[in-house]
């Protein structure tokens, strides 16, 4: 190893004279501070090498540097980076890794996983001797993951957590319901999982398949996220995309159905009826759950892709526009969607919506506090930042969309769209069209890993890596500019990136960066 290739670039790194050379993995100081993040860091090397790898010499020591408080950052996102700031310095007698918080300490620990994963061979370690000093650009940085068109295990959505930690991603945007599938137990609710969850899957000749995440098993997720500094943010789709919810409550749709879960992909008609008082009583006892399962300050509600052509032509939603003066169907929308936003205020939460949200909404504006997830492109973000939104950028125009093919070939998997490494690394979640003032409201960006034709684990790991380090290094890496050279330069260390990647256990796309 000559020089470090980390993903993503750090904000500094300089190289000293020597190595730190041990047989065996270092053994790392035990005691204060950070010693949940020293745990999962030695979980980690255990996992990757056994037991049996660590020596008796070498040493990794811990200094918190002034102790930053996450409430006094609390105020900005901004500022949160502070908390995720870090120092490694490495000498030929030891390592020392600085943090002012845990989240940084965690950060730290993770640039040395890579070091190790790149610099330990046949049972001894060496690291070239140097300081790295650095923080992320944006404080989110997330991959959205779509369990409803297929349903992933409680393994591989961990096996998946501690990979993207590697590369600092921080939000794991969780997708739990769509057309295909409903994934969240809520007590009061109980056809949602007992028939929402299931769906015909033709792959397996039209048996039913499916299956929902118990309680137990998403605070388990919860906490595994936690300590890897990862905030998991629900996501239940609503008022569209809702096939799996009025296949359970019929009585929920406007023409009473009959309704299936979906077997098909697409957008469908049918969606909740915004006549229907009973679609709040059904979102009052999901957002209950979600608040009692979810630290997060956030609650995704979907929005996107709504058809409105039902509620035009049901006279329930008639009565609504009626009663609420609007003058077409579609502003139904922006009506509920305020009111959702309005729900989980009630909560302490924060609504994020897909950026159809910013629609129809002459009548019923936007919560003021409302995050707009920009997906269609950039102009979401544009308009939203323009209006004092906080927005969170994964444009399927600019490689953010995983669901897509890596390269221009019909021979690759994927569908819809080309997201190439190459965009992903290009993209950058402050738009051209945005000024000072805007670019503030950017809290930062995803990758979206939707999942129509992944219906295993192994292909979604292969549509995530690596293009999700190039986004990574999109949204923690200072730098703007990505030019030809600095292209060529983060593609050579990429290639050593993916050979850490592959001691993960983790297949991955290989072909051209395009
Ligand atoms: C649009 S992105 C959708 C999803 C699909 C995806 C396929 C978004 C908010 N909605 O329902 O899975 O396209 O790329």
């Amino acid at each position: 190893m000559s020089n470090y290739s980390i993903i993503p670039q750090p904000v500094s790194v300089q190289y000293l004279d020597g190595e730190f050379k041990c047989q065996g993995l270092p053994r790392i100081e035990k005691g204060e501070p950070f010693q949940s993040e020293a745990q999962i860091f030695i979980e980690q090397l255990r996992q990757t090498w056994g037991d049996g790898a660590f020596g008796d010499k070498g040493f990794i020591r811990f200094e918190q540097t002034g102790r930053q408080s996450a409430e006094k950052y609390q105020q900005t996102e901004k500022n949160q980076s502070a908390l995720e700031s870090y120092c490694l310095e490495i000498l030929p007698e030891g390592i020392t890794l600085k943090a002012g918080a845990e989240a940084g300490a965690y950060r730290g620990l993770q640039v040395l996983r890579q070091l190790f994963l790149s610099g330990f061979n046949d049972g001894s370690l060496t690291i070239p001797c140097g300081k790295i000093e650095d923080q992320p650009r944006f404080s989110w940085r997330g991959l959205m993951l779509d369990c409803s068109r297929y349903f992933y295990s409680v393994e591989f959505i961990k096996k998946i957590l501690d990979a993207l930690s590697l590369q600092h991603i921080n939000i794991f945007h969780w997708h739990l319901s769509d057309d295909q599938g409903w994934r969240l137990p809520v007590a009061s609710y109980p056809l949602l999982t007992e028939i929402g969850s299931k769906r015909r899957e033709h792959r397996l000749s039209g048996e039913f398949s499916g299956g929902f995440y118990t309680e137990t098993e998403i605070r388990d997720i919860v906490s595994f996220a936690a300590e890897r500094h990862i905030e998991v943010v629900p996501e239940i789709d609503l008022p569209g995309h809702a096939s799996a919810i009025l296949a359970a409550y019929p009585g929920l749709g406007c023409t009473g159905g009959p309704y299936r879960v979906e077997d098909r992909f697409g957008v469908f008609e049918d969606v909740l009826c915004a006549g229907n008082d009973g679609i709040f009583t059904l979102a009052e006892a999901v957002f209950d759950t979600l608040a009692d399962l979810f630290p997060s300050r956030y609650v995704h509600i979907g929005g996107d892709e709504v058809p409105f052509i039902r509620w035009a032509e049901c006279p329930k939603c008639k009565k609504r526009m009626a009663e609420l003066g609007l003058d077409k169907a579609a502003q139904l929308q922006s009506w509920i969607t305020s009111r959702l936003a309005q729900m989980l205020h009630k909560h302490g939460k924060t609504a994020i919506g897909w950026d159809e949200v910013l629609e129809n909404t002459e009548k019923f504006p936007l919560p003021a506090d409302m995050i707009v997830q920009s997906w269609r492109g950039e102009e979401g973000g544009n308009k939203a930042t323009s209006l004092g939104h906080r927005v969170i950028m994964s444009p399927v125009t600019n490689g953010c969309y995983l669901d897509s093919r890596a390269i221009d070939q019909p021979e690759e998997l994927g569908r819809l769209s080309i997201g190439t490494i190459t965009k992903g690394f290009s993209f950058d979640p402050v738009t051209k069209k945005m000024d000072e003032t805007a670019a503030l409201l950017v809290l930062g960006g995803q990758g979206n890993l939707w999942s129509e034709v992944i219906y295993a684990g192994k292909i979604a790991e292969y549509m995530i890596f690596p293009r999700i380090c190039a986004i990574a290094e999109a949204l923690w890496s200072q730098r703007k500019s990505k030019t030809a050279p600095e292209l060529a330069e983060f593609a050579g260390r990429l290639v050593v990136h993916q050979s850490r990647l592959d001691k993960l256990g983790l297949l991955q796309y290989r072909g051209p960066l395009g």
